[in-house]
This record gives structure tokens, sequence and C-alpha cells, in this order.
């Protein structure tokens, strides 16, 4: 029976150590419901990295034995490899140079050479269960060089290839020394997609101006195959959202924001912490909003949460360092007896508080520098379910493109970003009604389940022409 493998850099469980014992834990993200319909079903498989060392083979094989009645396979990743590809290639090279941030790049060759071998780790993982007929579905920057790897050893194999993070203009990705493997890696897929025209674009333009190769609209003529490269931006688990408000513990968690904050109006801000977020640009035009409408004082509350996240690579200290600083500087500057401006978490939540939160907060702020979609700001969305609420978003967001109906801010411009929360707490009502309606609408239509259907029914689409075309 033929199958489906989706690879991804993480599987969508985490394995975690508790009293020497290894437990599972099920990831809740969008894409793990998303894909869930997929992996779950037949004899399909997801393979990843489960998110822990585990040296010793006894340990490895049990964890094994697990995973697959879960339709999961581990690719047991080193200590030594998650440093050099993971934290070193992946987000010291492609992360900055891809969200144009390239004064963060670092171009360290022997980063490059471990990036390579854990795709052949991978690609063997790969090789140990596909078979003729299968389908493959490959996610994201930790994994550009498997399609072309898989290729060479499997020329008939359907491959499908999805960028979650942006694709950057060539002048940007040029940068990057083994910039052309990394096309030709790519170029192994024979559907390639991106979150937005844009990416996609840069991606044609990049691989018509460093390859041998033709591009002609979206289709790109390579090593005698033809390459389909479109745009799909991905969705939520709407429903989720839209009714999670309901249960008990959301419901709960939404008193005690009642309680606490009787009277001000909640600006809600939630990332991880990246250099790419944001997030001191964001801090800076909420000071510069109390600055000058002195008449807010007291009267808004910036509730920011951000989730820990690479903290052990120095630029990523250094933001946290400067955000507890700056978190710091506007609280003494503004505070009174029994108000806080910044209500600051340098921590995650469960989800049932991230949803009391969408409930509850009049406005979400939503201002990354760069960023492939972002779900938050979805998420806010299908959460509204009586449509008030006002989204205020980064141009920079893949996002930006279809919820349209926010406030669209360019986040180099603070000032701008001021105007727009200003804006938004004096929105009528009615405004902000029609412009959620319209949002929700999007947000519930285009949802996770409608974007895997789509990229697979594409896929499949793409192997039939292809097919035709060797006939021919
Ligand atoms: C990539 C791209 C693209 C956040 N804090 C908590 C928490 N979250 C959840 C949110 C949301 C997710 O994390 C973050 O969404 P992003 O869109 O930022 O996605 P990433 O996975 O970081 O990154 C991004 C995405 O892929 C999809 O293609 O949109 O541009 O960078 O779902 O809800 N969840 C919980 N507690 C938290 O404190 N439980």
């Amino acid at each position: 029976m033929r199958k489906t493998i989706i690879v991804s850099n993480r599987l969508p469980v985490k394995i975690q150590e508790q009293d020497g014992a290894y437990v599972l834990q099920t990831s809740e993200g969008g894409l793990a419901t998303g894909l869930g319909s997929i992996y779950r079903e037949g004899n399909n498989i997801w393979i990843g990295w489960p998110g822990q060392f585990i040296d010793e083979k006894k340990q490895q094989d049990k964890i094994t034995t697990q995973l697959r009645q879960m339709n999961l396979l581990p690719v047991f990743l080193t200590e030594d490899e998650i440093n050099s590809y993971y934290e070193g290639f992946c987000n010291e090279t492609l992360w900055p140079v891809f969200h144009y941030m390239s004064v963060y790049a670092r171009y360290v060759e022997s980063n490059w050479d471990a990036y390579y071998q854990v795709n052949q780790k991978f690609r063997d993982k790969v090789l140990s269960v596909a078979e003729p007929g299968d389908t493959i579905w490959i996610h994201d920057y930790q994994l550009l060089l498997l399609p072309g790897m898989l290729r060479a050893e499997m020329p008939e194999i359907s491959i499908g290839f999805f960028q979650h993070i942006p694709f950057p203009s060539f002048e940007l990705f040029r940068l990057i020394p083994w910039r052309a493997e990394i096309l030709e890696g790519m170029l192994g897929a024979d559907l390639m997609g991106f979150h937005t025209f844009d990416d996609t674009r840069h991606f044609l333009d990049a691989v018509a101006r460093l390859l041998p190769a033709q591009t002609s609209a979206n289709v790109v003529s390579f090593n005698d195959r033809a390459i389909v490269v479109e745009t799909f931006p991905m969705g939520i688990d709407e429903k989720k959202y839209a009714t999670l408000g309901m249960d008990p513990e959301v419901k709960s968690n939404m008193a005690q924001l009642q309680e606490a904050f009787k009277t001000e109006k909640m600006i809600l801000s939630i990332d991880r912490l990246d250099y790419t977020k944001g997030i001191l640009q964001r801090l800076e035009a909420f000071e510069q909003l109390l600055e000058l409408y002195p008449q807010y004082v007291a009267q808004v509350v910036l509730y920011m949460i951000v989730v820990p996240s690479r903290d052990t690579v120095p630029q990523y200290k250094q933001l946290r360092e400067d955000i507890d600083q700056k978190v710091g500087h506007i609280n003494a500057r503004f505070r009174t007896l029994n108000w806080h401006p910044v209500q600051y978490f340098y921590r995650s939540f469960p989800v049932e508080m991230l949803s009391a939160l969408y409930n509850f907060a009049d406005i979400c702020l939503v201002t990354p520098m760069r960023d492939g979609m972002n779900l938050v700001s979805k998420e806010y969305v299908a959460s509204r379910i009586n449509n008030d609420g006002v989204l205020i978003l980064s141009e920079m967001a893949g996002a930006s493109k279809e919820l349209v109906d926010a406030i669209i801010v360019n986040p180099n411009n603070v000032g701008a970003m001021r105007e727009a929360i200003v804006e938004a707490i004096k929105m009528p009502l009615e405004e902000q009604q029609r412009r959620m309606k319209l949002m929700r609408q999007l947000v519930a239509k285009f949802n996770i389940n409608h974007w895997v259907e789509l990229f697979m029914t594409r896929l499949k689409e793409v192997n039939a022409m292809q097919q035709k075309m060797l006939a021919r």
C-alpha cells in the first residue's frame, strides 16, 4: 500500500526525562494537528527528532518501538549535531539571513558540514521506510538539502517541500557561501511551497540567477525535471480557538483576568524570544504612548509573554537582557501605586491561559520585523467570536497579506505603531466588528485542514503532470 511520509526537524511529540524514565508528550501545535489527519492514517509515518539526547542504543530501541505504535519514527541526534547543525547552521546562518538580519549571521564551514551530514542522516531514515509510489512531504529550513538527497536515490518518488520561514530576496540569499548547493537541494522536490507570493518570487529569482535552470512563470526546469513553486498561506486550527472560550478552565482564567484588570484596556503581545519579533520596538512604541498621551496612564496595560528560546545563543541572551531593562525602565517611569504598565512574563503558558488572553485582550499587538506567517495573529482573530477586538499587525508578517483588515504597521516606524495603538483604543465597536468579522471568515475558511488538503492535492496534480511529460 502506498504511504505518505512526513519529515520535519522535530516530531510532534516531546520526550521528557522524569525520574530516570522517558515520558512522551504530544504536541498541540497547529502543524501537528493539521498533519495528524495524514500521519495517523494507515501505514503513513512522521519522521523527526524527538527533542531529547538519547545515546544508549537500548533506550533508543525502546523509544523507537513506542513511537512506531504512534506512526512516528525518530531520528536520534547527538548533542554535537544539535550544536553545529541546529544551533549553528540553522539558527546562526539560515535563520538570520532568511529573516533579513544578515548582520547576525555566521558562516562556519564545520556547521555547514554538520548540516549536510544531518540531512544525510534524515535521508537514510527516510530511505529505510520509503518504497516506490510513496509520497514524501518535507518541512522547513532545517532540511533544505533533503529533497535533493532523496531524489538522487529514488528518482521517481513524489516529494513536496514547504518552507515555514521567509525566503529572502536574492541580494540577501547570495550572501550564503553554500547558496547553490542549498537551491539544488530544494529543487529535488516536485512541488515547493511558501507562505507568500513574495517568498515564492524570491525563490524563483534566486534559482534563475544562481543555477543553470530555466524558470517560466512558477515552473523551474532543472536537470530535466519540472519543479512547480507555489504559494500556500498556512492556516490554523480555527475551530479549536473558536470553541476554547467555552472550556471551564479558560473561563476561570478569564474571570481572574477580569478581576485583575477591571478597568484597563489590555494590549496583548505573545512571541518566542527572537530578534525577528520586534519586541524592543514594540516596547518603545508603548513607552511613547504613555509619554505623549498621559490620559492613558493607568488606563491601558501591555500584557507581554515572551516564550524562552535559544537563550544560550549570545544575541538571544543580549536581547533578553535588553527586554528586561526596557520593561524595568517603563514600569519604573510610569507605574502608580496600583498599576504596572507592562505585565511581563518570560515563560510559556498552557493553551487554556493563552485562549483566555486571546478572549480577554482588547488589542493584540503583533509587530515582527520579519515573520514567515505568524500564527498568533490568526489565533487571536479565531478566538474573537463576538467580533470585537483590534489586531495591529506588522506588514512584515506573512499573515498581513491575508489579514488586510487589521491595522497594518511598519515595525520600523515606532511613531506609526504608537498611533496605531491610539487608533485601536479609540476604534468604535462597529468598526472593530466590521473588520474582525471579515478576518474571522478568512481564518475559518483557510484553516489548517484546508492548507494540508490543498498542498497534498497540488502535489498529486504535479506528479500526474510529470508522468504525462515523461510519457511523451
Ligand atoms: C514558524 C515561522 C510561521 C506561543 N506562546 C505559547 C504558545 N505559543 C504558540 C502560539 C502559536 C505558536 O506558538 C507560535 O506561532 P508562530 O507563527 O510564531 O510559529 P513558529 O512555530 O514559531 O514558527 C512562523 C510558523 O512556522 C508556521 O508556518 O507562522 O512565521 O517562524 O501557535 O499559539 N503555545 C503555548 N504556550 C505559550 O506560551 N501553549
